[in-house]
């Protein structure tokens, strides 16, 4: 099974009602940590990687960074019997997604949710075009997300319109759709109680009938916040989308759940603690092997929320 396509774990996903989780990484020890989670949960991941971890993989140049994390996912996944596939998120331009396409990932993200209805509309067909002749199926977001994605900042969130979305598919032929419903990406996502607009969620599955995706979708887990302000972090104001929330939310037609704030905070309090305990110790694979622990064990316990454990 191991290296396969992104639409392969989605539409299992669909048919069935879960979701499955789209982990964000930068570097080896997020792949191992990701991978080693699926083994022992005995479910799919997909792992993903944005446009600023293709240039900082490739130490600056994008296409080579595309290889070499594709080649890292690859080799790993091909020693595994649990699906992992590969993916672009937050795609803004033709360079990073032709980066990702010719290294051979399974999906790309095309995120023109910036733009007017009808223009993103066009950008996305065209990259539909271009992919689908690859093989490789496309994500693209409707709406928008409130705060910072990686480097598109939006002032206001703007919801998803349902009749929107099915005329988006519909034109467009795109295979997954981000539709905006009230998350936002990062540690700080609400001010007071998590709302996520659930009865959108539901209107845009029953009109477009494809996989759907939920992005700024980490839980901040108290746990592993509290682990790292205790070895000297200071996330004071953290919140995320609680595991009830995230649940309706899939229940209502939720299939891949973007989360990278999630497995960078649990990386920060192994390395913190890690080092604060001990002050000998500078060999980086004993301090990145605690971090790398605690991310598997927050990936392990973010696909049994999710319900993709045991759909390997
Ligand atoms: C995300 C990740 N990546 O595309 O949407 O969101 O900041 O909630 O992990 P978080
Ligand atoms: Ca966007
Ligand atoms: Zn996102």
């Amino acid at each position: 099974m191991p290296y396969v396509k992104t639409k392969q774990i989605l539409e299992k996903a669909h048919n069935e009602n879960y979701a499955v989780g789209a982990f964000n990484v930068n570097d080896l020890e997020f792949v191992q940590a990701i991978i080693k989670a699926a083994v022992l949960e005995n479910s799919p991941a997909i792992i993903e990687v944005s446009e600023g971890a293709l240039k900082y993989a490739g130490d600056g140049d994008v296409e080579r960074g595309a290889f070499v994390l594709a080649s890292m996912v690859k080799h790993f996944a091909e020693t595994v019997s649990v699906p992992i596939a590969l993916h672009l998120d937050h795609g803004h331009d033709l360079k990073h997604i032709m980066a990702a396409i010719k290294a051979g990932f399974g999906s790309v993200m095309i995120d023109a949710s910036d733009k007017p209805f009808e223009e993103n509309m066009r950008i996305t067909r065209q990259i539909v075009e271009i992919a689908h002749a690859a093989g490789v199926a496309v994500e693209a977001e409707l709406g928008r997300l409130m705060g910072v994605e990686d480097n598109v900042v939006s002032a206001e969130s703007v919801l998803v319109h349902p009749d929107e979305a099915k005329e988006f598919v519909t034109q467009t032929q795109v295979d997954f759709l981000a539709p905006a419903v009230g998350t936002s990406h990062g540690a700080f996502k609400f001010k007071g109680e998590a709302k996520i607009d659930y009865d959108r969620i539901a209107a845009v599955k029953e009109l477009t009938q494809i996989p759907l995706v939920l992005h700024g979708a980490s839980g901040v887990p108290g746990k592993w916040v509290e682990l790292a302000e205790k070895y000297g972090a200071d996330l004071s104001g953290a919140k995320g989308v609680p595991d009830e929330v995230l649940q309706t939310a899939i229940s209502k037609g939720i299939n891949k759940v973007n989360m990278d704030t999630d497995l960078r905070i649990a990386f920060v309090a192994g390395l913190r603690k890690h080092l604060a305990e001990n002050p000998k110790e500078f060999d980086p694979r004993k301090y990145f092997s605690e971090a790398k622990d605690f991310v598997t064990e927050v990936v392990r316990d973010r696909m049994r929320v999710l319900g993709s454990a045991g759909k390997a």
